[in-house]
């Protein structure tokens, strides 16, 4: 019987890679079949990527790349071309955050979290969508958030980005559909990394953080979610089980956005 979920022959390029989301994410490719190829800003980083990625099993080829940089994205998309193949799968995951009350924020702080985390999805695409185009088929999956949906204190340019990504893979869809490329979103909840773990940290006295307990109470599952919740989903997106999906933003969020949250 074929396997509808299968990766098998297909080659998947996931942005900032190394460890966290993207990591999980691309490890769950690996096992559905697809060649792994990932980047990240710094060489010592993409260093430490394709260790795991080795400990793991995975032949994976890191490149250093900054997303936010066009030229150097295309160079690196004509690398992977020559010694891999056209992309098939393409996950805009690379991303930041500052967390900064709004009128505390520069307008350098707030311009540089929507280059990474809107601007570099649309260069990211831009350079993969050619290709795919001529090979006939493609995925594009981009990593949004809550904050796609909802707002909250300090993260102003991250949710004006990550919302802003919700209707550029709503606009992606709408434009390359005809050409057999589906571009949908993933939403993770609030998800165990690096880049949450200042609302993790217990406080001096050993009690959780109040963000950490405000988030249990707040997801419906009581727990953070981890890197590998992601790893079904993003599977199905980079698929042939999804070939009638496009402009989805899947939320894998434990039930948050459904629920008011638990009474103190
Ligand atoms: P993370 O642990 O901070 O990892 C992000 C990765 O992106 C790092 O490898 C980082 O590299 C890389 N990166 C940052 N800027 C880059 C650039 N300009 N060019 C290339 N790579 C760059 O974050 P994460 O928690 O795994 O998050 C991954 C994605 O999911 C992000 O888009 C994030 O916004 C999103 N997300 C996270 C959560 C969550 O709860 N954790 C929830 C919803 C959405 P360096 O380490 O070298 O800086
Ligand atoms: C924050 C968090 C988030 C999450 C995530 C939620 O400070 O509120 O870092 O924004 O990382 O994107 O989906």
């Amino acid at each position: 019987m074929s396997n509808m979920f299968s990766l098998e022959g297909k080659i998947a390029l996931v942005t900032g890679a190394s460890y966290g989301i993207g990591y999980a994410i691309a490890k769950a490719f690996a096992e559905a079949g697809a060649t792994i190829v990932f980047n990240d800003i710094k060489q010592e980083f993409v260093d430490k990527g394709l260790a795991s990625y080795k400990a793991d099993g995975i032949n994976a080829r890191g490149y250093v790349c900054d997303v936010t940089d066009e030229e150097a994205v295309g160079k690196m998309i004509a690398q992977i071309e020559e010694e891999v193949g056209v992309i098939d799968i393409l996950v805009n995951n690379a991303g930041i955050i500052k967390r900064i009350p709004m009128c505390e924020m520069s307008a350098a702080e707030f311009r540089q979290v929507i280059d990474v985390d809107l601007n570099a999805p649309f260069i990211m695409a831009k350079a993969c969508i050619p290709s795919m185009i001529k090979k006939g088929h493609g995925k594009i999956i981009n990593i949004c958030s809550m904050m796609s949906e909802l707002g909250r204190e300090t993260v102003s340019a991250y949710a004006a980005a990550k919302g802003g990504l919700k209707m550029l893979t709503k606009n992606i869809a709408s434009e390359y559909g005809e050409q057999n490329i589906q571009c949908n979103g993933i939403g993770p909840g609030y998800i165990a990394t690096p880049q949450t773990a200042p609302l993790r940290e217990p406080q001096a006295d050993g009690s959780r953080h109040p963000f950490d307990a405000f988030i249990i109470a707040k997801t419906p599952a009581g727990r953070w979610g981890n890197p590998e919740d992601l790893s079904g989903p993003a599977v199905f997106l980079a698929s042939d089980a999804s070939n009638f999906v496009n402009d989805h933003i899947l939320y894998v969020d434990g039930g948050i956005l459904a629920y008011i949250g638990k009474q103190p």
